[in-house]
């Protein structure tokens, strides 16, 4: 298949992207028909996944095609919708797992021209948009799961003989046919996302990345399609790392539980959320990849788009501290908000407003400069510096108006001198808090952190995990061991655990009991187990050891942090 073409070395493919930071998802298919109501019944779950989630046989969807008629479809208005939120790119869904090709598909009569009474091409048209309006045009494919091919991955039920499945035959038949057509018809293609890898091999996957690049050697490839024949990592959908992840990667993410049109999911996501979540995965080195779900007559629904241009409006007044935007020099997520940085200047994102002052410790740079974003005559803020020499930190006054410039999300510039550094031990926060993340510990093999930045393998040959950090008010705290917990599954697995600070030991069994949305993410959830109370009679560097033991035959979940909370005199 294809001669290998090996992307230029050097050539920075993907400047675009690490620009952009924000993207439109957009999944349109044949499943806005039904848009999650099938015969009558509300059918739970994601609502492109229907014809599984029912299961409906291929002879009973397929007429589905012959009702697509979007005469409201407008591929301009679309693309304004991303642009006016301040998207940079959009990524359509060419084939998602239901096989129907969203799209002029010359090797297939299921697809929108054969198959529909519109005989246009939408992709066409929002290639022309995108051109147009300056934004890249990129796809969604799914490559393994295709529910219409007798040979593909995911249909069991019209297709229950696993034996006589050849899904070499399906790549061949359909899949590569296809890319050829997505990366030939529309001129650029600036990434094609792959979703689901199943069955696929190494070769596989090897063989469709070598295709996409002898056609189009910038086309920038996700994880999804398997086996690290990618350039850039795709969180889970709806997934945030919780710290700076070096590599380049993107949150899939919907802005409310569903990816295709469900007539009956209201579950929005407000303005001030979508906002924050955006600041905090490019605080995290990040790409925020946001989805709308356009009805069956083609229209982006209007509860969409007025949330996305509440976004749009955050983007004029911030979008400096957003586009080609870095993480700061925070790893881990900080409690006032996020930090973010370009070409000499630093971005705090800051969450809810403090009273009179922003107090930063940690941070051990020089301010030359500090002013509001939202300010156009950048009035100075005062700006001034502590070095507890004691406890040997930095820590950082920033004085602020009382009013926030802005309800959602405030940003406050910072001009440095040098490179951002910050502390890489954890400091007590002014709240008394002392946050212990995975990824800021000493973590012995074969423990490590997972794309997330969770810790897996913690337990495996029972040896301690080390922190060091920075007391500055001591007391009683209680001990908190959080661990990630899944949306709508079954929290598996424990592991019993042994702590040692200030030479008090403390052991729990890790439970399910305490589960909490993070509150970063309405999608991401944690398990919370207390471990009792400890006390730290000295300010200064102290150190912490969690020793983790499971059995062989468990799963232990992921492991977040342990979290000191101050109870009493100390807080
Ligand atoms: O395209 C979107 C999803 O359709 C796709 N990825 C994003 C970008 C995706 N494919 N698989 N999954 C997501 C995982 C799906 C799991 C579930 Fe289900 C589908 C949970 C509920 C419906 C499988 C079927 C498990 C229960 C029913």
């Amino acid at each position: 298949m294809g001669v290998q073409t090996v992307p230029s070395p050097g050539a920075d493919r993907f400047a675009w992207w690490r620009q952009a930071r924000f993207g439109m998802f957009i999944h349109w298919g044949l499943y806005a028909i039904p848009a999650g109501v099938w015969k009558g019944q509300e059918i739970a779950g994601i609502g492109e996944w229907i014809m599984a989630r029912v299961p409906i046989p291929v002879a009973e969807y397929e007429p589905l095609a012959k009702q697509l008629n979007p005469v409201k479809f407008n591929a301009r208005a679309w693309v304004r919708v991303a642009k006016d939120a301040g998207m940079r790119y959009i990524v359509f869904t060419a084939k998602h797992h239901d096989g129907f090709a969203m799209y002029n598909s010359p090797s297939s009569d299921y697809d929108m021209v054969d198959a529909t009474p519109l005989h246009r091409d939408p992709l066409k048209e929002l290639a022309d948009a995108c051109r147009e309006e300056g934004l890249r045009l990129c796809v969604y494919y799914s490559q393994a799961q295709d529910w219409h091919h007798p040979d593909a991955a995911g249909n069991s039920w019209d297709f229950p003989d696993e034996e006589r499945k050849d899904f070499g035959r399906y790549l061949r038949e359909k899949v590569e046919p296809q890319l050829r057509e997505l990366l030939t018809q529309y001129g650029p293609i600036g990434l094609i996302w792959f979703d689901t890898p199943r069955v696929i091999t190494q070769e596989q996957s090897n063989a469709l990345r070598d295709l996409v690049h002898s056609l189009q050697p910038e086309c920038l490839i996700n994880s999804r399609i398997g086996h690290g024949a990618s350039d850039y990592d795709s969180a889970g959908d709806n997934q945030i790392p919780v710290c700076v992840r070096p590599k380049p990667w993107e949150t899939p993410a919907t802005l409310n539980d569903t990816w295709g049109f469900k007539r009956n999911d209201d579950h929005w996501k407000s303005p001030r959320t979508l906002i924050r979540l955006l600041v905090d995965i490019v605080s995290k080195g990040g790409n925020y990849l946001l989805n709308v779900g356009p009805t069956a007559e083609g229209e982006i629904p209007e509860a969409s788009i007025v949330r996305l241009h509440q976004v749009g409006n955050w983007m004029r007044v911030n979008g400096e501290a957003i586009y080609g935007a870095e993480p700061g020099p925070f790893l881990c997520e900080s409690n006032w908000g996020a930090a973010t940085k370009r070409s000499g200047k630093l971005f705090l994102h800051i969450f809810d407003w403090p009273k009179g002052a922003l107090l930063l410790r940690g941070l051990r740079c020089r301010v030359r400069y500090a002013y509001l974003l939202a300010d156009p005559e950048r009035r100075p803020l005062a700006v001034t510096h502590y070095r507890n020499a004691v406890l040997g930190f930095e820590e950082l006054r920033v004085a602020l108006p009382t009013e926030a410039p802005d309800a959602n999300v405030s940003v406050v510039v910072l001009e440095i001198d040098g490179e951002p550094d910050a502390d890489p031990k954890p400091i007590q926060t002014p709240d008394g808090i002392i946050s212990l993340e995975a990824c800021q510990a000493v973590l012995p093999a074969p423990a490590g952190l997972d794309r997330s930045g969770l810790a897996v393998r913690w337990t495996e040959q029972a040896r301690p995990i080390e922190w060091e950090f920075k007391v500055v008010t001591p007391g009683t705290f209680d001990v908190e061991v959080w661990t990630a917990a899944a949306r709508n599954t079954v929290w598996q697995g424990t592991a019993d655990v042994s702590i040692v600070v200030a030479e008090q030991q403390r052991r729990a069994t890790l439970t399910d009991k305490d589960r909490r949305a993070s509150d970063r993410s309405p999608h991401q959830l944690y398990s919370v187990t207390r471990c009792g109370p400890v006390r730290i009679d000295q300010a200064g560097t102290a150190a912490l050891r969690l020793t983790g033991v499971s059995s062989a035959e468990e799963p232990v979940p992921s492991l977040r942090m342990v979290r000191l909370l101050p109870v009493g005199e100390g807080a």
